[in-house]
């Protein structure tokens, strides 16, 4: 057997980076992976999900999906769902138990070109890059998608960092998402869905749109404090597990959108933007990169563990 590329810890994928790292994987794990282009970016960029099975070949297992990267600024998210591939492709051995009963579907990389320009010119730059009015740049992906849309906190400014766009899935982007996301949910495959950004230390959990605990408000919580218990006694490190709306009331986003679809288990994850103190934001320096995926990975390790369980 061929190895694979090995994920890189010490330093933030570039675009190009994340392409190869995932036709490597696909070329040198072809038995249990294979990539996808399922839409492209408003400037024609390929979006690439990732399948990881454990290469038994059954067909039909529930499906959990993980995207990152819906906001470009969010560096810590995108690399952190490379480095749950690497764990569950590479180091498949010792997480093998979690592809027994299900398949595993990556989007690392939403918004690719809102990454870019976060990357080469304003690092603070969240939306995409389809131009809003005459003036101003981007619509909040986040704010995009057909539940609850344009209600709460979502901003109908075309300039503004909220801009919800024109109307629900205008953008190419949300819609990728929204395709792969009806096709788990309507062949009754969708158990989990986990979105990551940063960097408020908490495990969000639907409704955002309203005020309203999701029917299995219960279920969410007892497998988001699997994830928050066992990063808790690994790294000490204390999320917060809570409805999206405790945190304020937005319509629009990606994970009431999945729940509204059926994934039975929806989360919003925002990863730490602060360490022993020192706050770094959206931009973790590098030298913190391996920790914090690692950390992160413990989580979703358990939440994984939990969902084979119900
Ligand atoms: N946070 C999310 C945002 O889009 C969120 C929080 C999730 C709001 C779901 C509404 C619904 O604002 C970050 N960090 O982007
Ligand atoms: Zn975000």
């Amino acid at each position: 057997l061929k190895s694979g590329p090995a994920y890189q810890t010490d330093d933030y994928y570039t675009l190009e980076g994340i392409e190869q790292y995932l036709k490597g994987l696909a070329k040198s794990y072809s038995h249990r992976v294979s990539v996808k282009e399922i839409g492209r970016s408003y400037e024609n960029r390929s979006l690439n999900t990732i399948t990881i099975t454990n290469g038994d070949g059954r067909s039909g297992k529930k499906a959990i999906f993980i995207d990152a990267g819906i906001h470009a600024r969010e560096w810590l998210a995108h690399t952190t769902a490379l480095n749950i591939i690497n764990q569950l492709v590479v180091n498949f051995k010792e997480n093998k138990e979690l592809l027994q009963d299900h398949d595993w579907i990556v989007l690392p990389l939403v918004n690719p070109d809102g990454y870019h320009y976060s990357r080469s010119i304003d690092k603070c730059w969240r939306k995409n890059r389809r131009p809003s009015s005459e003036n101003c740049v981007g619509i909040d992906l986040n704010r995009n998608f057909g539940s609850g849309w344009s209600l709460g906190d979502a901003d109908s400014d075309p300039c503004g960092i909220t801009y919800m766009g024109p109307g629900s899935f205008t953008e190419p982007e949300s819609r990728a998402v929204q395709g792969v996301l009806h096709e788990i949910a309507d062949a009754g495959r969708g158990i989990m869905y986990i979105s990551f950004h940063s960097s408020a230390y908490e495990i969000l959990l639907p409704w955002g749109y309203k005020k309203v605990k999701a029917t299995n408000y219960k279920e969410h919580e007892a497998v988001a404090t699997a994830g928050q218990r066992a990063i808790k006694k690994t790294f000490s490190s204390e999320y917060i597990v809570k409805p999206i709306y405790g945190m304020y009331v937005a319509g629009g986003a990606s994970s009431d959108y999945a729940y509204s679809l059926g994934f039975r288990l929806s989360y919003t994850w925002e990863l730490p933007g602060e360490r022993n103190g020192s706050e770094f934001e959206f931009h973790p320096p590098k030298e913190l990169i391996k920790e914090l995926v690692n950390e992160t990975w413990i989580g979703v390790r358990a939440m994984g563990v939990k969902v084979a369980e119900i």
